[in-house]
């Protein structure tokens, strides 16, 4: 079979202007990452809640949250640690919902948001708004397992992996940024992969 060797020498990501710098694509596998304890999560009692700097606080019940229009997420995710996963689909309610119910006040500018397990991290409004996160339970057409967050986990895909908290229960709404478990421990503040926004001080 005739072959243009010339072009094969060397290899290259398949979709380099998909991969953030300093990325690896970590093909079929998903790596897990926790800092604490995997949660055993009872649906009866699980709530989402959004509440602080609202005019409204909302507490939504497993049934309350899945019977809210569903929304899906097809792309990828960036991992600090330089992993990147490609085509993930993701299925569950945009945050815009959840904002929309609760009505954040005028001075609300972050969001904190909380797991069941006293895991935080922070992020401006404006990176949880406009389409850009999702609370999601299911992942390429299964329920979201257990140790990806399940049942339930914040996704930002926009930013680097560790700002999509596992076991989402809260986001609160602050009028000052409050750093979270990471960010209180050297990562960024904002963590944008294409800016490789990895540890404080980076750009
Ligand atoms: N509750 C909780 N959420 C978390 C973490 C964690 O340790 N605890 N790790 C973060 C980090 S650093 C990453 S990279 C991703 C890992 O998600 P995964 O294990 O589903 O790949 O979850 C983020 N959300
Ligand atoms: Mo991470």
């Amino acid at each position: 079979m005739p072959v243009t060797r010339g072009f094969l020498g060397k290899r290259r990501p398949e979709r380099p202007d998909r991969l953030p710098p300093g990325q690896y694509d970590t093909g079929s596998s998903w790596p897990t990452l926790t800092a604490e304890a995997t949660p055993r999560i009872d649906l009866d009692s699980w709530t989402m809640s959004v509440d602080g700097l609202v005019g409204r606080p909302q507490a939504w019940t497993w049934g309350e949250v899945q019977a809210l229009p569903v929304s899906s997420y097809v792309g990828d995710i960036h991992c600090v640690t330089t992993w990147s996963k490609f085509d993930m689909t993701f299925r569950g309610v945009s945050v815009d919902t959840l904002l929309d119910a609760a009505m954040p006040l005028p001075e609300a500018g972050f969001v904190l948001a909380h797991s069941t397990t006293g895991y935080t991290t922070n992020l401006p409004l404006a990176d949880v708004t406009g389409g850009k996160a999702w609370i999601v339970w299911e992942v390429d057409g299964k329920p979201l397992p257990t140790g990806h967050g399940g049942p339930v986990r914040l996704l930002v895909p926009h930013l680097y992996f560790w700002k999509s908290a596992k076991w989402i229960t809260r986001l609160e709404l602050l009028e000052r940024d409050r750093p979270g478990f990471w960010e209180q421990n050297g990562y960024h503040d904002r963590g944008d992969p294409w800016l490789e926004q990895r540890y404080q001080g980076d750009p």
